[in-house]
């Protein structure tokens, strides 16, 4: 390098070739991944960064993301930019690869939270596909949060007694209605200076509720925004919003992540991606115990004393069953 300062930014958009990094200043530069392939032999530096010869090397390794924390540099021919430098990645969204090999699709990178965003009705919330996305953020041990939107719809009390038993495997449950401004200042808190990773079904007003809690988003509100590619199988690459004047907050949208069926999980892990279950899972008398048929299951007595919420245990048996068949 010739003296220029080091930039450093954050991975906003992009796949394969050509990425949108975000600087330091907030502008947006666009910037390519073509580090020149030479063999290295650790590639890391003391730091744990990785150098820039060996980079198109842990392109595949590490497979930049959208999230990842680079350093650019000037490029050849003049004004271009490069990615220099990927950046210690502290979390990562991952899903294996189909077929089950060691690679993995990495979703994102860096991200703080997973927040699950359902409607309290309009559209009637499925407690399944809420647990599916639990799951995938538990397997990615990733802190997950669950917002409770339009419960303007059905009143409060309501939608806090149908999701109770969220609050009690340990999820913090934020209410909310756009519309009416309920829970708007606690929602708005636990997205800031954050990158956050946001999903739920369409219409449940995630796109309302980043407009009025970040005014400035700008997000398109009602129907088409992101179904555009509904109907293809194309996987669609992840994007991060950042959030203004939210101190570095960013939100992610993953279109991939709402398929979740493309999610591989084992079986074996399930349990542990139940919180209410893996607390109980090591007083089962076996120690690789299913939960289903064994004897002196701790898992089964606490559904019994309505410990643990029969709709989660059967969630638990159906994402079992559909691993188990291979899907
Ligand atoms: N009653 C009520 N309606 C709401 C509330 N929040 C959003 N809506 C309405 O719900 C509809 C869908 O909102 P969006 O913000 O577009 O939903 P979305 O989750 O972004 O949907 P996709 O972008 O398709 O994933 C809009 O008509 C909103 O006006 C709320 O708190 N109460
Ligand atoms: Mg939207
Ligand atoms: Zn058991």
């Amino acid at each position: 390098m010739t003296g220029e300062a080091l930039v450093h930014g954050v991975v906003v958009s992009g796949t394969g070739g050509v990425w949108q990094v975000r600087t330091d200043d907030g502008e947006t530069i666009e910037a390519s991944m073509r580090g020149r392939l030479k063999k290295s032999n650790s590639g890391k530096r003391a730091d744990g960064s990785l150098r820039r010869d060996t980079i198109t090397a842990a392109a595949q390794v590490l497979k930049l993301a959208v999230g990842d924390d680079v350093h650019l540099e000037r490029d050849s021919p003049a004004d271009a930019w490069a990615i220099g430098e990927i950046l210690p990645r502290r979390s990562q969204l991952a899903r294996r690869a189909p077929g089950g090999g060691q690679g993995q699709r990495i979703v994102a990178a860096n991200v703080d939270q997973v927040v699950v965003m359902f409607a309290a009705a309009k559209p009637e919330p499925h407690p399944r596909m809420l647990d599916r996305f639990l799951v995938i953020a538990e397997g990615n041990d990733l802190p997950a949060r669950i917002i409770i939107n339009k419960v303007d719809l059905v009143g409060e009390q309501a939608a806090h007694d149908r999701f109770d038993a969220y609050q009690r495997a340990g999820y913090p449950v934020h209410y909310t209605a756009v519309k009416s401004g309920v829970g708007l200042e606690e929602a708005r808190a636990m997205l800031a200076g954050r990158r956050s990773v946001l999903t739920g079904p369409s219409g449940v007003g995630k796109s309302s509720l980043l407009n009025a809690l970040f005014p400035g988003a700008n997000l398109r509100v009602g129907a088409i925004s992101e179904s555009v590619n509904k109907g293809q199988h194309t996987t669609v690459g992840a994007l991060m919003l950042p959030l203004p004047g939210s101190d570095g907050g960013y939100v992610i949208d993953t279109p991939g992540l709402r398929e979740v069926g493309l999610w591989a999980l084992d079986a074996e892990q399930l349990d542990r991606c139940f919180p209410e279950i893996r607390s109980h899972r090591d007083q089962c008398r076996f120690a690789d115990c299913s939960h289903i048929v064994e004897p002196d299951c701790a898992v089964r007595e606490a559904v019994q004393s309505g410990e643990i919420s029969a709709a989660r245990y059967d969630s638990y048996l159906k994402l079992l069953d559909e691993i188990q068949s291979g899907q």
